[in-house]
């Protein structure tokens, strides 16, 4: 299971010291407009998902040229995102220059995930008109989105304020499944595979807050889960049970409660 917020931030290694920052001396100042921009930044994530993704930890010569060859329509939405907003601010000119980097170098394991929270935190700040989702996550339970939610495009923040890490993964019900979300998480990798189909994954640390944007949120029957083992105080030592390979001895979150069911119209 993909905690993204979390794994990610783990494999943060792509420091740019280059960020770039407009120079518009030549040029005089454009009208930012932020509806362009918040569905450019939308468009972006979409094409990020649609890359090839490297099978392993490390993006191989072959990865890094699939990567490069399919790059064009990340680059397009990017652009799109500077052309709407001329006095780029900090977080996106950031993430802009990361992603730009990763375009030219091909590896996508390069990606900066404090970087791409930063840049995600921006437009869920700013981003007014879009449907923004907050989910609230304790010790163990998920409190809200307010509904009702509504397809299309979804911008969802994890705000954690119990006192373990939690995550929010997302599955959509296949349609016409009607069996309870407990049952379907017991079945088998395969069987469950086809009756859940995952969406969505962020996870934060206790105090923290996780950002994550869904391009086209279906009509349907979801369920958010936390996977998380009872007892998992820091990111730290979520990420060293990970890396030791062993069976958690403690039992994930969702079956302490943390598990809810979410209607999208
Ligand atoms: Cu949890």
């Amino acid at each position: 299971m993909v905690a993204a917020g979390l794994a990610g931030g783990l494999g943060a290694c792509g420091d740019d010291d280059d960020a770039g920052t407009s120079t518009g001396d030549d040029a005089p100042a454009a009208e930012a407009d932020l509806v362009a921009a918040c569905a450019a930044s939308v468009a972006v994530d979409d094409a990020l998902d649609a890359l090839p993704q490297p099978e392993g930890d490390e993006a191989t010569e072959e990865d890094k040229a699939a990567t490069r060859a399919a790059f064009g329509p990340v680059e397009d939405a990017l652009q799109a995102v500077e052309d709407a907003l001329p006095d780029t601010p900090e977080p996106v000119a950031d993430a802009i220059a990361m992603l730009r980097a990763i375009g030219e170098s091909g590896d996508l394991t390069a990606i900066d995930e404090e970087i791409g929270q930063a840049v995600e935190e921006h437009f869920f700040d700013t981003c007014e008109d879009d449907q923004r989702l907050e989910v609230t996550a304790v010790d163990y339970a998920f409190e809200g989105p307010a509904e009702p939610v509504t397809a299309g495009p979804a911008r969802i923040r994890l705000i954690n304020t119990g006192a373990e890490v939690h995550e929010l993964i997302l599955f959509r019900r296949a349609d016409g499944e009607t069996r309870p979300a407990e049952e379907l998480l017991a079945l088998p990798e395969a069987e469950g595979g086809e009756a859940l189909t995952f969406t969505s994954g962020m996870g934060a640390g206790p105090g923290d807050d996780s950002y994550a944007v869904v391009g086209d949120l279906e009509a349907g029957s979801y369920v958010m889960v936390c996977f998380i083992p009872v007892g998992t105080a820091t990111e730290e030592a979520y990420f060293a049970a990970m890396e030791s390979g062993e069976e958690p001895t403690t039992p994930p979150h969702f079956t302490q409660g943390m598990i809810q069911e979410l209607t999208v119209e």
